[in-house]
């Protein structure tokens, strides 16, 4: 807050004082407003214009600046400058967000967590846009728009019948070890403090030898899990529906600054093509006993915005920001996704230059050096007087190979390829999860959970019945006791739904 004691005096956004702020101009005392009020047409203006599209999914968010210090050397994996000796710090903006809802919804809803990381490295931004899952519900891009629609609200009533969700589940059961995820205790965080974070695609790490080996990103939390209840999700949605963002600012503000740890898993480059779980399937993780984690750093917030439009709202996240050192894989939605966040900031912030706001600055970067001209909101001086085109004989940038990626050996005829299908790929690692990830207790919630929510009001469609069997033969196929489980709770035919 500025200081109130002296106040300045205020004016138009152009610079002129202004004498009065509560009447408007008008031709007598009880006539019409003159058109010369430039400073109310301005007013209000400009809040019409004060609302941007919001994030069409993650719109619900909340953000803060921290540290990133390396605590492990990893140098012989990756040549990037953010890991290149013990004790290195970067500095970093984190942003947490809910999925499906809308900018006012509820931080309590039972949804996977955005867990959006940007480092401001010497070498540029690396953007790490991850969630609170090691996994996704989709392993096609192609399926994203339709899976995302299951998500939001009925085009007919504006509403969230959950049937939407359980039609598109059962007919696409890559999705079950994700689901089995949302509605463990893990779905619903106590806020982002509480809950780790994944960069859930394989990714790769090059070092100056040209080596290339395959990453998986994990940040476990310091503060320990703490998760809300089903139950006391729904309390808090009434009671403070911002409790989670609340709970961040607030230990943040304390100088309890919530840390997380960043382990890796390294798969060298050549086993991708023998291990048994297809290394790039974002619906599989790769067990720690074949892929120990491996430590390498701390993550610690440690700053709350001070405007959270122009920090959070506009921080633009996007996995095509990438630096020497760390690469993509040929995961099909990593792939995809190098096109649609950075397409989707073009469109909600405005056009070609966001990458001038404060945030979203490469401000620690030794060098930006673009040939990019013009657009819309040039706020940098544009390349001033400079030259503007590539190659010139005027001294202007030049690209230095020593920053070439190491190339990676890719063929095949080019197709639209299913991935392996047998009934292992489906429910191995749900089986897993329900077996070894999950007590006794989280099994029962588990459990509740799903039955709560199939069982959910089921407006606007006439016989839930078909969906309910499809998705019961899912979860017998996981588990016979998963399946008798949810059968019982849900009041189906056990052996019904057991025989088919
Ligand atoms: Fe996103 N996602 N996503 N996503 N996503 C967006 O970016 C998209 C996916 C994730 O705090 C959007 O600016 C596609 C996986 C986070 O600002 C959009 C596909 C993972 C955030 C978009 C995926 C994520 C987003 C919405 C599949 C975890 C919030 C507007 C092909 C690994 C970032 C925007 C923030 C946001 C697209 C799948 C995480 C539309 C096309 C998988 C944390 O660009």
């Amino acid at each position: 807050m500025a200081d109130t004691k002296k106040p300045s005096t205020m004016t138009t956004a152009f610079g002129r004082p202004i004498e009065n702020n509560q009447n408007s101009v008008t031709a007598g005392s009880r006539g019409p407003i003159l058109m010369q009020d430039y400073h109310l047409i301005e007013k209000m203006a400009h809040f019409n214009r004060e609302r941007v599209p919001e994030r069409v999914v993650h719109a619900k968010g909340y953000g803060g600046y921290g540290t990133f210090t390396v605590t492990q050397d990893i140098s012989k994996l990756s040549c990037a400058s953010l890991f290149s000796k013990v004790g290195k710090k970067t500095e970093m903006f984190a942003r947490f967000s809910t999925v499906g809802g809308e900018s006012g919804s509820a931080d309590t809803a039972r949804d996977p967590r955005g867990f959006a990381m940007k480092f401001y490295t010497e070498d540029g931004n690396w953007d790490l846009v991850g969630n609170n899952t090691p996994i996704f519900f989709i392993r096609d891009p192609l399926k994203f728009s339709d899976f995302i629609r299951t998500q939001k609200r009925d085009p007919g009533t504006h509403l969230k019948p959950h049937w939407r969700r359980w039609d598109y589940w059962s007919l696409s059961p890559e999705a079950l070890h994700q689901v089995m995820f949302l509605y463990s205790d893990r779905g619903t965080p106590v806020s982002a403090r509480f809950m780790d974070g994944f960069g859930s695609h394989t990714y790769s790490f090059w070092n100056d030898k040209g080596e290339r080996h395959w990453i998986k990103f994990h940040f476990k939390t310091q503060q320990g899990i703490k998760n809300f209840s089903d139950a006391d999700a729904a309390k808090m949605t009434g009671d403070d529906p911002d409790f989670s963002t609340r709970d961040v600012i607030e230990a943040i503000d304390k100088g309890d600054f919530p840390k997380w740890t960043m382990f890796i898993q390294v798969m060298p480059e050549a086993e991708a093509d023998t291990y048994k779980i297809h290394p790039f399937d974002l619906t599989k993780v790769w067990p720690h006993a074949d892929y120990p984690l491996q430590e390498v750093g701390v993550m610690e917030l440690n700053r709350n915005v001070e405007n959270y439009f122009a920090e959070v709202e506009q921080a633009s996240f996007e996995p095509s920001n990438m630096v020497p050192g760390i690469g993509f894989s040929p995961d099909k939605v990593l792939q995809n996704r190098i096109l649609s966040y950075a397409d989707a900031h073009r469109y909600r912030l405005g056009g070609a230059n966001y990458h001038q706001i404060p945030v979203n600055q490469a401000k620690a970067a030794k060098n930006v050096a673009t040939y990019h001209r013009d657009g819309t909101m040039v706020v940098d001086g544009n390349g001033g007087g400079a030259v503007d085109y590539q190659p010139n004989s005027f001294g202007g940038p030049v690209p230095d190979p020593s920053v070439t990626e190491p190339p990676l050996r890719i063929s095949g005829d080019a197709a639209r390829y299913e991935y392996k299908c047998d009934d292992e790929d489906f429910y191995g690692q749900p089986r897993l999860f329900w077996e070894k990830v999950l007590d006794k207790q989280g099994r029962e919630n588990l459990v509740e959970n799903i039955v709560g929510s199939m069982t959910n009001p089921m407006m606007g469609i006439a016989d839930p019945r078909p969906i309910q069997e499809r998705m019961l033969k899912h979860w017998y196929k996981i588990h016979p006791d998963f399946g008798a489980a949810v059968a019982k709770g849900i009041g189906m035919d056990t052996k019904l739904a057991a025989a088919e």
